[in-house]
């Protein structure tokens, strides 16, 4: 049976979801107008004002705002709402350059954790769970979004955070932890130490698992449910709108439907910034009609995905986005092609290793390299050489075929890559250090 938090929200006719995004588009760019200077200079540069924008058919017209401009605005130049009325931030874990740091009126939290309750509920949450949140928490969205959204839920909470694997696993049997929030590498990385502590699936009181905050493959999915013996829920969402919850999978999963009463969704193509049409697949861009202290309008996410509006049998009515096929900005360009790591995770997992590995990118003599280093199971672990060295040549014409370009692998022992506790690494480009 579908459960729903919000049932006259999610189910929705499409006519009432457009009705909501006219109105709430209208109120927003007014609100923006009157309060975020810095936006209303980019309007009146395009000409515009708000009587332009007179429904969500209008959106086109307004700029787009990218990440650079959340670091020129850094900290306050993109607030809506005095820092009075602000009752918290939260900010990106970006490795370069200014944090984005994103700031929450109460209503902005509530609104923000209705979100996640409806992703825990679609993962079929009910009061009588246990629900554990292994996500970070602090700086990071992932564990103070689950968290609000568990308690709205009304599931006990067991806020462990991440790390600490061993007591992870403790509380879960000792808890009776029966949904499980955290990055799908974390997720990975508590399934294979349960099963070195010997625990079999049917030990595991867990039922469903919420994973999100990084790429994770259909094979990876696979690879935990079996594992944790769970159904492993698909949820995304960024600071910069939130946190997690802005999409997130039913028990249909093709697709995260998109939460439309709070962000419109579009597509465009990332060189030319044109809106692209339902289907096609392009750079993901929100707009957020409801939040207060943070309100962007049309902001790039420089995800690439593609949208859907297809009915969805679990009832929702709100558009569902593909998992994202990588960011604009994780692109590698080796020798002058272009690579997605998720390709060459793809190869990786569907020739049955691990989603332990990671990618090596040098320059030497000015020829790029790409080395990938990859676990094996203990299943295939052998010290034979002539084994080891056909494994390394399948997998290298696998990843030839693929990408178009010819990359080294090196076979390591089991537990040789550092396991992640929040967001995996998986590419190293030396080229940049
Ligand atoms: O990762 C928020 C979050 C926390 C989402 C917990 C889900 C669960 P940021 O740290 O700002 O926020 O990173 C946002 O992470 O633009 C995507 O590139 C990526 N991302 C998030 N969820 C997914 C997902 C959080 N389910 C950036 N699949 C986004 C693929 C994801 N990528």
């Amino acid at each position: 049976m579908e459960r729903y938090y919000q049932p006259e929200i999610e189910c929705a006719s499409r006519e009432q979801i457009k009705a909501w995004q006219d109105e709430r588009l209208v109120k927003q760019v007014q609100h923006v107008w009157d309060n975020v200077p810095y936006y209303r200079k980019k309007m009146e540069e395009k000409g515009l004002t708000p009587a332009d924008i007179k429904s969500s058919d209008d959106l086109y017209k307004l700029p787009f705002l990218t990440k650079d401009d959340l670091r020129q605005a850094y900290p306050y130049g993109l607030m809506g709402k005095p820092l009075k009325d602000c009752v918290r931030i939260q900010s990106t874990s970006g490795t370069t350059g200014k944090r984005v740091v994103a700031f929450y009126t109460q209503h902005d939290i509530d609104l923000w954790e209705d979100c996640c309750a409806r992703a825990i509920m679609a993962a079929g949450g009910t009061d009588e769970d246990v629900c554990q949140v292994s996500y970070g928490y602090g700086l990071f969205t992932g564990g103070p979004g689950l968290n609000g959204g568990s308690h709205k839920v009304g599931c006990l909470t067991i806020p462990t955070s991440s790390g600490n694997t061993e007591r992870q696993i403790m509380f879960i049997q000792d808890l009776s932890a029966t949904i499980l929030c955290c990055t799908p590498s974390y997720a990975a990385y508590i399934g294979e130490t349960m099963k070195e502590m010997g625990l079999t699936p049917d030990q595991i009181p867990l039922k469903a698992g919420i994973f999100g905050a990084e790429a994770w493959s259909e094979e990876m999915r696979q690879d935990i449910q079996n594992t944790l013996g769970i159904k492993a829920y698909d949820i995304y969402g960024l600071t910069e709108l939130s946190g997690p919850g802005v999409s997130f999978e039913c028990s249909e999963q093709t697709g995260m439907h998109i939460n439309e009463d709070h962000f419109i969704a579009e597509i465009i193509d990332p060189v030319t910034g044109e809106v692209l049409p339902e289907g096609a697949k392009g750079e993901l861009v929100f707009t957020s009609i409801t939040k207060e202290a943070f309100p962007l309008l049309r902001y790039r996410t420089r995800d690439i995905c593609t949208l859907s509006r297809k009915p969805c049998s679990c009832g929702r009515t709100h558009v569902r986005m593909s998992k994202p096929m990588g960011r604009s900005d994780d692109m590698l360009i080796i020798r002058g092609v272009n690579v997605f790591p998720s390709q060459i995770e793809a190869v990786l997992l569907n020739a049955g290793y691990p989603a332990n590995y990671q990618i090596i990118i040098d320059r030497v003599k000015s020829t790029d390299t790409l080395d990938v280093q990859v676990e094996m199971t203990p299943e295939m672990f052998t010290d034979n050489m002539g084994e080891i060295k056909k494994r390394q040549s399948e997998l290298e014409a696998g990843l030839r075929s693929m990408l178009g370009i010819s990359a080294r692998v090196v076979l390591v022992a089991p537990k040789t890559i550092t396991r992640s506790e929040g967001k995996a690494v998986r590419v190293i480009d030396k080229r940049k250090i």
